[in-house]
Formats: structure tokens, C-alpha cells, sequence
């Protein structure tokens, strides 16, 4: 656990900062950032806890409608990242998100290029951007293991180069994280250089629409809410999820959840505030060698 030699623990050093530097700065190699217009309103979000700092950071840029990044820090405790970037609608890329919780105890991680479109029952959109990029996923399975059952309608929005683990916060720990941190984020920002811009109507349109159906599913279920509303209270948390971390929520679509998402409607019309309706699945990975789903073919109860 917590080791000698300057400790394993959640010390000094611990820290998602570094991760956010480099990306922002791996992406100025490759492209201009301009300042999003919702970094204004949350730049110098406070929290009503003084040992706990809040670093907002939003930008776009050519082919970037928004990269947007959070993290928190909790002097000596739990450490937060939310970094995500999405490309505008004229590109059908993945959504690169990288999320982080770590409490002294241990450290949830999500890293993944979410596919725009669900890869189980889009073949091409899989074939397209994740056929050459399952070698990614080999490279991390021993020391980021598959972090076990986990939240069933998640799995939608995943890829199959997901890493989905849960670790000890150890150093160690932590500087393989921020090499698989970076190996996926240049990943992205080598099929965004790549990416052409779609001219079909439609396919905009469609494009548009995924993006919107997966910042309306994180707005409404994302995990860290009520950490969010602990730290900035109700108001400026619901604000922080709709206009920063998600923002587009409000703007790239009119569907409201139910729509998406029906199987969450209650008899009054309200949306059932549970987070999961299937409840948690998938004790080992679900994706074959080849990215091919095989939901829990391969694993006993
Ligand atoms: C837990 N966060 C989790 C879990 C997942 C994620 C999968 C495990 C619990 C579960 O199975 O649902 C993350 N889930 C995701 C992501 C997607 C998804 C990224 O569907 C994308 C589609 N986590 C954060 C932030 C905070 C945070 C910003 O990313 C806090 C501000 C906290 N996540 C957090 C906490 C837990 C958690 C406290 C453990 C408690 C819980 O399971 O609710």
C-alpha cells in the first residue's frame, strides 16, 4: 500500500495538472486554441471548501467545436480529472475522455476515444477508427486491468480500446496513467489532423445528433455530480454540467433525455433518477482481440 521511499500515498507530486499541461500543449504543436466562450463564466469557479481547488480550462479550435478540461484538487485527498474534447459536426470522430477520480483509497479511471456511434451495432464506424487501434488496448491490459462490473448503459458509449480500471494511487500507478493518458490523446489528435470534413447534410446532421445524444446521457448521468454538488452546491453544479463539461447539451439538439433514453421515463413523466436502469455488468472485458463484442460470454456469475 502506501510504501516507503517518499510514500505511495497522496502526496505532493500527485497530481492530474501535469497531464492537462502536456495535452494542451501536444495539441498547440498541432493546432491554434482560442479561449471557448464558457471559460469566461467558470475560470475562477470556487468551491465552499478552502483546501479544494477547482482548474476550469475550455478552448476550440479548426476542427474542435470544444476541448474542455476540470480537475480538482483536494489538498492531501481526492484529486479529479475530467478531460474531453469534441470535434464539430462536420466530423464523425470519436470523443476523446479522460476521466479520473482518485480518493486515498483508490483511483476510478475511465481513458477512451468514446465512439460517436455505438461500435457493436456499427461495424463500419468500428472498422473505421478502431480496427488499427486495438494494439493500444493490448499494451495496458496487464498493468490497467479491466476495473470489473460496471454500470451496464455505459458500455454503449465506450470503445473497444477502452480502458476502464480502477487502481491503487500509487506513483507507479500514476505515471502509467499518464503514459496511457498521452498515447490516447495523440491518438486523437492524429485522426482529428486526419480527419475530412464531411459536405453531406445528412451525415452533419446525424453527427450532430450523436453528439448531442451523448452530452444529454453524461449531463443527466455523469458520476461526479454529486461530488460537483458537495463541492459548488446545486445551482453551480447543474451550470458547471450544462454549460462547461457538457456544454452543446443545450444548443446542438432539442431532444430532450426521455427521448434518447426511454427506458427511464417513470409513469408521471419524470426522469427516474437512478443512474442505471440494467444495473452493473461485465465482470472482465467485453471486446474480443478484434473488438468484436462478446458481452459476458466469457465470464461466470
Ligand atoms: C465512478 N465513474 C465511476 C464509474 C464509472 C465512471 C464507469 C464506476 C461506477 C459505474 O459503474 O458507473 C465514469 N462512466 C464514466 C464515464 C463515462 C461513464 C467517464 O459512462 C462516460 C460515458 N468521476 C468523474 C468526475 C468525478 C467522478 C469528474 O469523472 C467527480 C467530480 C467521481 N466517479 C466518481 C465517483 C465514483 C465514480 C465518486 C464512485 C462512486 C460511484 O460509483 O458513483
Amino acid at each position: 500500500m502506501s510504501g516507503g521511499g517518499g510514500g505511495g500515498g497522496l502526496g505532493a507530486g500527485f497530481s492530474y495538472q501535469k497531464f492537462v499541461h502536456v495535452a494542451l500543449e501536444q495539441t498547440r504543436l498541432r493546432t491554434a486554441l482560442a479561449p471557448h466562450p464558457s471559460q469566461e463564466k467558470f475560470k475562477f469557479i470556487k468551491t465552499n471548501e478552502d483546501n479544494t481547488v477547482l482548474n476550469a480550462l475550455s478552448f476550440s479550435a479548426p476542427k474542435i467545436r470544444l476541448l474542455r478540461s476540470l480537475a480538482i484538487e483536494q489538498k492531501n485527498s481526492v484529486q479529479v480529472l475530467d478531460f474531453a474534447a469534441f470535434s464539430e459536426p462536420e466530423y464523425d470522430l470519436p470523443i476523446f475522455c479522460a476521466n479520473a477520480f482518485t480518493s486515498p483509497a483508490r483511483s476510478i479511471v475511465v481513458l477512451d476515444l468514446n465512439p460517436l456511434y455505438d461500435t457493436t451495432e456499427h461495424e463500419d464506424y468500428r472498422e473505421k477508427y478502431y480496427r488499427n487501434l486495438m494494439p493500444h488496448i493490448h499494451k495496458y491490459s496487464e498493468l490497467l486491468p479491466w476495473g470489473g462490473k460496471i454500470t451496464g448503459e455505459s458500455l454503449r458509449f465506450f470503445s473497444p480500446i477502452v480502458i476502464w480500471t480502477i487502481l491503487e494511487p500509487t506513483e507507479a500507478n500514476h505515471q502509467v496513467l499518464y503514459s496511457a493518458f498521452m498515447d490516447y490523446y495523440k491518438v486523437w489528435l492524429e485522426l482529428m489532423d486526419e480527419a475530412v470534413q464531411e459536405i453531406s447534410v445528412e451525415k452533419i446532421d446525424r453527427n450532430r445528433e450523436a453528439q448531442h445524444k451523448y452530452l444529454t446521457w453524461r449531463a443527466e448521468k455523469d458520476p461526479g455530480y454529486p461530488l460537483l454538488k458537495k463541492l459548488i452546491g446545486e445551482c453551480a453544479a447543474k451550470d458547471l454540467v450544462r454549460e462547461f463539461l457538457f456544454e452543446g447539451v443545450d444548443s446542438l439538439g432539442t431532444k430532450p433525455f426521455l427521448q434518447y433514453f426511454p427506458e427511464y421515463a417513470q409513469k408521471d413523466g419524470t426522469v427516474n433518477k437512478k443512474r442505471s436502469m440494467i444495473g452493473k455488468s461485465f465482470e472482465s472485458r467485453p471486446w474480443d482481440a478484434h473488438g468484436r463484442f462478446i458481452g459476458d460470454a466469457t465470464t461466470s456469475e
